[in-house]
């Protein structure tokens, strides 16, 4: 189960803390039922016996019964808010992010300010580095949460939330969105990619780069019929004229393994499909079918499959 498999020390630590009291839990569970059960039998109204002597409190066991509980949980309170300063630290206010994350209906930005890269629904990172990270949303509540890294944060529109992440395990790893934020919610998934620092750095080179934007064949084709439609309105491609930011950056979608926060594997195919009616892979999303042709899309297809 994902998160007794932590790839952070915020998430052991929470798994840490789970554990002690699920077994403590379990025990009392245990002892409870154990007591019930032969109490039940041990002393059940047998056949023509009087009425047993009644007994009304007994001051040292009702002293036991109510110091111990008091006693354990309030050393679990102890090791709880231990475990929170150690999971979710103070941030200093004048730690500028490393990673902002905004929450949209329905996928997931990613944006490393100080390096140039803008992208969506796959979260690149360097192994063993920690980032200062701002949650926040552009529209409704969603929540962040990857069971593996630990900390879970709610992206809230309008009030950023702060949290370090880290990774210290190479890996893909899976979340998604965690609280309910309308009809495609359950296909606001979020993928983490954690790379060794070198090939972090190779990845931020790429993201970062201008693309040769192609301007030959069916490729070329869709690269103008990108800018002309209203594409261009709604998605940012460097090194064109599309400047939007109503959906993802579309600058390297090629080099992302899925399309629509994980609602399909990212093909030519899946490409197309989702190009002539998105509502086909993820219901209810927040993108139009334009009516395109078969050749506008498969030219449209050819620029995005391109762009890596
Ligand atoms: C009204 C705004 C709008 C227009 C117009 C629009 N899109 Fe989108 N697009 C979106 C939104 C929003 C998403 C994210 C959907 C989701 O995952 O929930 C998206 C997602 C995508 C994705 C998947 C990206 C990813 O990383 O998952 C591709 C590819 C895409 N659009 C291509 C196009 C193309 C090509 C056109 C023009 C034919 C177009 N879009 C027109 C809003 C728009
Ligand atoms: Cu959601």
């Amino acid at each position: 189960m994902l998160p007794f498999q932590p790839i952070s020390g915020a998430a052991s630590d929470i798994r840490s803390l789970f554990t002690v009291v699920l077994i403590i839990g379990a025990i009392i569970l245990l002892l409870v039922t154990v007591l019930v059960v032969y109490s039940s039998i041990r002393f059940r109204a047998r056949k023509d016996e009087p009425e047993p002597r009644q007994i009304f409190g007994v001051r040292r066991l009702e002293l036991f019964w109510t110091v111990s509980p008091a006693v354990l949980l309030g050393g679990i309170l102890i090791y709880t808010i231990f475990t929170m300063y150690r999971v979710a630290p103070n941030i200093p206010v004048n730690e500028a992010p490393d990673l902002m994350i905004v929450g949209h209906q329905w996928w997931w930005e990613f944006r490393y300010p100080k390096l140039g890269v803008v992208t969506a629904n796959e979260l690149h990172l360097p192994k063993g580095q920690k980032f200062v990270t701002e949650v926040t949303s552009a529209d409704v509540i969603h929540s962040f949460w990857v069971p593996q890294l630990g900390q879970k944060l709610d992206a809230t529109p309008g009030r950023p939330a702060y949290m370090y992440i880290q990774a210290d395990q190479v890996g893909t790893y899976l979340g998604s969105c965690v609280e309910y934020c309308g009809t495609a919610h359950a296909w606001m998934r979020i993928r983490v990619i954690v790379e060794e620092p070198q090939n972090f750095d190779a990845w931020v080179k790429q993201q970062a780069a201008i693309p040769t934007i192609p301007t030959t064949g069916a490729a070329g084709a869709g690269a103008k019929l990108f800018t002309e439609l209203t594409c261009a309105q709604c998605h940012t491609i460097a090194g064109t004229t599309a400047k939007g930011t109503v959906g993802p950056n579309l600058t390297y979608v090629s080099t992302r393994e899925t399309i629509a926060a994980g609602a399909a594997e990212n093909t030519q195919a899946n490409l197309e499909i989702w190009i002539d009616n998105p509502q086909v892979i993820k219901p209810g999303v927040h993108m139009p079918s334009l009516g395109l042709s078969a050749n506008q899309i498969s030219d449209l297809a050819a620029f995005l499959e391109a762009l890596k």
